[in-house]
């Protein structure tokens, strides 16, 4: 299988992390070779910018540092990580890439897109993931769902419901702009029902007999 760069996005609690490992392992059984990673995050650098921006008190960093930030975690990643597995041919799966700036950022923060899409390609070029698996839930489901896990609350996580509804909507639209690229996944539905259209998504992208 060649190199590919499978994203998975959407906003907090509609179950990234759960489907990501049912995503990975769909790609070792097919015999690919499989690097999962995440954003912002997945080098060392990455991860401290990581802690820096998620614990960082919400006066502490500005909405537009904390945009650079986001894209200089980035640039550490496609350079070290995620652009040499590809050239090895292998399956790159992140949690959470540009979309997401454009959804937090863009959605959230209510930055200008034009500067994040001229940092996009400052940053990427012209790389770009092959698909985007994007689990939409309601901003209320998805609130009860991170609550249900009883951990402290990030940066993000302390944002208000109204927050999350651009973030949201925000995703939605870049979906509907690339619909062949950003595929839309209903994350209410039971796990099984989640993972069955997951399925069905890679077996039509990616399946042996589709290469
Ligand atoms: N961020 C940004 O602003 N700009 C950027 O460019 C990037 C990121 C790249 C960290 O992301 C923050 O960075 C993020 C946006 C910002 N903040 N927020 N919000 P993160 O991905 O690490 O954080 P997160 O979105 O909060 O992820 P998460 O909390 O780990 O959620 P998740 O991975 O989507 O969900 P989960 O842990 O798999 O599932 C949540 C719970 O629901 C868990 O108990 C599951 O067992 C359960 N679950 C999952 N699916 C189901 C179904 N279908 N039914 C029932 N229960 C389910």
């Amino acid at each position: 299988m060649q190199g590919r760069f499978i994203t998975i996005e959407g906003i907090e609690g509609v179950g990234k992390s759960t489907n990501l490992a049912f995503v990975a392992e769909w790609f070792r059984q097919q015999g690919a070779t499989v690097v999962v990673t995440r954003e912002p995050g997945g080098t060392e650098i990455g991860e401290r910018i990581r802690r820096l921006i998620l614990d960082t008190p919400g006066a502490g960093l500005s909405a537009t540092g904390e945009l650079l930030l986001m894209f200089a975690a980035r640039a550490e990643h496609l350079h070290s990580l995620i652009e040499p597995a590809l050239q090895r041919g292998e399956v790159v799966i992140c949690d959470r890439f540009t979309d997401a700036t454009f959804a937090y950022q863009g959605g959230g923060r209510e930055l200008d897109t034009a500067a994040i899409a001229t940092l996009e390609t400052l940053v990427q070029g012209s790389l770009r993931p092959h698909l985007t698996l994007l689990l939409d839930a309601d901003t209320r489901l998805s609130a009860e769902r991170v609550a249900g896990r009883g951990a402290a609350k990030d940066r993000f996580e302390q944002e208000r419901e109204a927050f999350f509804g651009r973030v949201r909507e925000a995703y939605l639209q870049r979906a509907a702009a690339e619909p062949q690229r950003i595929r839309v996944i209903d994350a209410s539905q039971p796990l099984p029902a989640v993972q069955a259209d997951l399925r069905h998504i890679l077996e039509k992208e990616f399946s042996k007999t589709n290469k």
